[in-house]
């Protein structure tokens, strides 16, 4: 059985991007799973974990870290050839779009959601949190957030519109197939979803709306 080591905050909030891409991928292949609910402090330090980040898996015996990679050991364990959703014809656009998400769409809803993560965490984890973000922002969450609220180009519509432009072209966002794309983007609007009001889609983006409303029945978010 897979036992899932995923992110959580304040009253079990699970709020992690990448977390999700892997639970609406065990949802969608309907694999039952458990998952071990687990705060940024509780990975440091920890032996289990080592570098590791979350989301880590573990299945039988074998532990696995990253979720592209968990995600093709998944695909590769448990769905027959033909029927998988990372393959050796879509690996590389499925490369393109994980970095795209993690480089674009992750930065544009971190910086509307970096102080409000703050209100979700687990208490445990305050510290550690507005101490290695003040780091890698060179400014206090609070500051970084309301900085880029303020700025008058707006980074996630930029990145809704984008995805929407694709969503108006086809069904899925990589052709007409549901594919591990759906999850990796899915997880990122998730998590700024569970931690804040500032990245709601806005209604313009019609296809994009669609498109997760759909996804919400075969992927159970
Ligand atoms: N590229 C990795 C990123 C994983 C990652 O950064 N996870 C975050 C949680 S959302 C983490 O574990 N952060 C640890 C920390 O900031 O201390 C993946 O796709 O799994």
């Amino acid at each position: 059985m897979i036992t899932l080591y995923d992110l959580s905050g304040k009253n079990d909030l699970r709020f992690s991007p990448y977390c999700w891409r892997i639970k609406y991928l065990l949802n969608f292949r309907k694999i039952i799973y458990q998952t071990k609910p687990t705060c940024f402090t509780e990975r440091l330090n920890n032996v289990f974990f080592g570098d590791a980040r979350l989301p880590t898996i573990t299945d039988d015996d074998i532990k696995i870290s990253n979720s592209f990679n968990i995600a093709e050991h998944i695909e590769n364990k448990y769905i027959d050839n033909d029927k998988r959703i990372i393959n050796a014809e879509n690996k590389a656009s499925l490369y393109f779009i994980n970095d795209w998400s993690d480089y674009f769409l992750n930065t544009s809803i971190l910086e509307r959601v970096a102080y409000d993560i703050v209100n979700v965490l687990d208490n445990r984890d305050i510290e550690y949190f507005n101490e290695s973000r003040s780091k890698r922002f060179g400014m206090s969450p609070k500051d970084f957030q309301d900085y880029n609220l303020k700025k008058s180009e707006n980074n996630f519509n930029k990145c809704c519109n984008f995805l929407d432009k694709i969503l108006q072209k086809q069904s899925y966002l990589l052709g007409e197939n549901i594919t591990y794309a759906e999850m990796i983007v899915l997880g990122s609007l998730t998590w700024g979803e569970k931690v804040s009001n500032n990245t709601k889609i806005e209604k313009k983006f019609k296809r994009l709306t669609a498109w997760k409303d759909k996804l919400a029945i075969s992927l159970g978010h």
